[in-house]
């Protein structure tokens, strides 16, 4: 090869190494429409996404069933399928909203909200709607999950968007979003069959605005409390405790296009990352108007803990492999 065509080749490399690979929203490999978006990291180091599946073009938000998504390098997905349907329930038959998982006693548990009935948005009186949160258990991560109890953790109040979070000492605690229970939590019995004793309102430091999709995690001893405000906006207390009192921190994404967006945060691979959904066209769709999507993005955290705004991206974490290599900074 003569010098100049080395240059070339060096120089085409070099820059496209470092252009940004395209990446949101992730690739499922096929057209899978997803939001609500919980990931987990197991024991056998792969990234586990929980999501709610949204029909092609649907209205209203009637869902019928959950996927699981696993990747090593959050590029390359497999979609292991539905992991439990509302088919597979007796007591609900359609709002299979958002999911989360989570690992106890050697069991994978899927905790999910699910309903009935119909909202009536002309005639609000006339609505009979009505969700519930259930608990369902496999031996894989992956499913197939079977109800484990078969009927909602409670039926009052109405409740959906359960986030469980299980802390160093085995305690397990259920957020969710609930009929004037926003900013409860339950402490789930050791079985993760039942809640243990009354729910506990939680002291969100006199900021309480209306919300949905809590997610709770831990990061060098701190708790973090981060949900869709108003359903919109990504935004986050700490606290010591993961039952507060907690601190209003402020902002982690602005709202998109007026729409709701659902959200979880975890480490992987020394890295954080927050995944979430975004209301978009895609080629292929069946209709002309934006469907919801699994995204990711790197998340920061400043030296206090405090948490950096995140802007949302096209490259997304498409070089998450090459990060990890060179043991970027967090
Ligand atoms: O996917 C149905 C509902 O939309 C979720 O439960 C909410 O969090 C919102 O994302």
């Amino acid at each position: 090869m003569n010098k100049i065509n080395l240059t070339t080749v060096l120089c085409l490399f070099t820059f496209g190494s470092s252009m940004a690979i395209a990446q949101n929203p992730l690739d499922f490999g096929s057209n899978i429409k997803t939001a609500d978006p919980s990931a987990h990291v197991w024991a056998d180091g792969k990234m586990y996404l929980y999501t709610s599946h949204d029909q092609e073009c649907q209205q209203d938000f009637h869902m019928k069933d959950w996927h699981t998504f696993s990747s090593s390098d959050l590029v390359n997905w497999t979609d292991h399928g539905p992991s439990l349907s509302v088919d597979d329930l007796t007591w609900a038959d359609d709002f299979a909203w958002a999911p989360d998982a989570a690992y106890k006693n050697g069991k994978y548990y899927l905790v999910f909200p699910a309903g009935t009935g119909f909202k009536d948005r002309v005639n609000p009186e006339k609505s009979t709607k009505w969700m519930g949160i259930g608990i369902a258990v496999s031996d894989s991560p992956t499913g197939p999950f079977k109800d484990a109890i078969g009927k909602p953790l409670w039926k009052k109040p109405y409740a959906n968007d359960p986030s469980l979070f299980i802390d160093d000492d085995g305690k397990a605690y259920l957020y969710f979003h609930g009929m004037n229970h926003d900013y409860y939590v339950a402490e789930m019995a050791d079985d993760l069959l039942s809640v243990k004793g009354d729910f506990i309102k939680m002291d969100m430091g006199g900021y309480e605005p209306k919300m949905e999709g809590p997610w709770v995690f831990k990061r060098n001893g701190i708790y973090y409390f981060t949900m869709p405000e108003n359903n919109r906006v990504l935004t986050y207390y700490m606290a010591k405790s993961p039952t507060g009192p907690w601190k209003y921190k402020g902002v982690i994404m602005e709202e998109e296009a007026n729409a709701n967006n659902h959200h979880s945060i975890v480490e992987y691979k020394g890295h954080w990352i927050l995944f979430y959904h975004r209301w978009l066209k895609t080629p292929g769709s069946a209709c002309d108007k934006k469907q919801r999507h699994v995204a990711a993005e790197y998340i920061h955290f400043n030296e206090d803990g405090t948490i950096q705004k995140v802007e949302r991206t096209d490259e997304g974490v498409g070089d998450f492999r090459k990060r990890v290599k060179a043991g970027a900074l967090k």
